[in-house]
């Protein structure tokens, strides 16, 4: 068994055994979508694409939440079981560094990941009504302290790490454009102090077939003796549009630019009705994962056709496994010439 470093035991977690007639690395929960369409509160219409961690016994997260006026807001929830969420009524609401409010003009796309006694969030923000990589922290999900955007325009899917790597934070994100991006590379930036940015290189590009248009982080990276493991979503543009699936690949743990691995299949891809129709139809988007150090068990939170949230199940040596059997390296990814 992969050795889970730094991981968390989560016996609590969401956990179903894989269904005697599924013989795919990853199936999903059977109570699906865990959240559908006009959840309540009653301005908000979906809940998809959203962030969840273990706090003290019980859950909570930061939900992407598209309210009836079609706009993207972050709202706290909380749950005992990270199934049944009960989300705030009000946005999220932030202040700068010395207490002043900091309100983005919108929100979308979450992530969050805890160190040492603090919680950080990453998400797409404004940066002059232009989409870049917010960030902020709380201690308590009750004051929430937003720091000035990581990058300039345009960039989404920002991803910390969940720890130092040679004394500096680390941060994946995806240079992208004003709109729906038909392109789109992972890269990763240093930082001393979250504030500064810098030593920026390239982790992995687009291939062919279900990640040919366009990729981008996903959940937090796990790490384990084999490299951190990271799940990550890669797009197709077909006659019908994109089509967004799962996919995950091995990074070096001191040099995270290096891929070791990276799975040449998907792992999931829209196939069932709350991922093929919705607001958005096929769009499968990993953002985060519960992980149980102790078993390896992985539920995969992701959002499903932009208006669900669903769960996922693997275990962290299946993915592995499955990213070396089906292992193909590309140019570049051996973090040779990434500058
Ligand atoms: C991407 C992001 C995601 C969304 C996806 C499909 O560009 O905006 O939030 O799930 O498109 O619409």
């Amino acid at each position: 068994m992969a050795k889970i470093i730094n991981g968390t035991n989560i016996p609590n977690m969401p956990w179903e055994e894989r269904p005697a007639s599924c013989k795919e690395v990853v199936w999903r929960y059977t109570g699906n979508p865990i959240i559908t369409w006009n959840p309540g509160p009653k301005n908000i219409a979906r809940v998809f694409n959203s962030a969840v961690i273990p706090y003290g016994d019980e859950f909570v997260g930061v939900f992407r939440a598209d309210h009836k006026d079609i706009t993207m807001h972050l709202h706290f929830g909380k749950s005992k079981d990270a199934i049944n969420w009960e989300l705030e009524p009000e946005d999220i609401k932030w202040v700068d560094e010395s207490g002043e409010p900091f309100q983005p003009t919108y929100g979308y796309d979450p992530r969050l990941v805890k160190m040492d006694d603090e919680y950080f969030i990453i998400w797409c923000t404004s940066h002059a009504e232009q989409p870049t990589i917010g960030l902020g922290k709380t201690k308590d999900f009750k004051t929430f302290t937003r720091f000035e955007n990581a990058f300039l325009p345009h960039n989404r899917n920002g991803v910390l790490f969940p720890r130092k790597i040679n004394g500096n934070y680390v941060l994946l994100s995806r240079p992208s454009d004003t709109g729906h991006t038909p392109f789109g590379d992972i890269y990763v930036s240093e930082s001393p102090d979250l504030k500064y940015w810098g030593k920026h290189r390239k982790v992995m590009g687009t291939t062919s077939g279900w990640e040919s248009t366009k990729i981008g982080a996903g959940p937090i990276p796990i790490e384990t003796d084999e490299g951190w493991l990271m799940i990550y979503h890669g797009v197709i543009y077909t006659c019908n549009g994109f089509v967004y699936s799962m996919g995950a690949a091995i990074l070096d743990l001191e040099n995270p630019s290096k891929v070791l691995y990276r799975g040449s299949q998907y792992l999931l891809t829209p196939e069932v009705d709350y991922e093929t129709t919705g607001f958005v139809p096929n769009v499968c988007f990993p953002v985060a994962t519960l992980c149980d150090a102790a078993t390896g068990r992985l539920a995969i939170y992701y959002g499903a056709g932009d208006s669900h949230t669903a769960i996922a199940f693997s275990t962290v040596d299946e993915i592995i496994k499955f990213v070396k059997d089906t292992n193909k390296l590309h140019p570049g990814d051996d973090g040779i010439g990434k500058l």
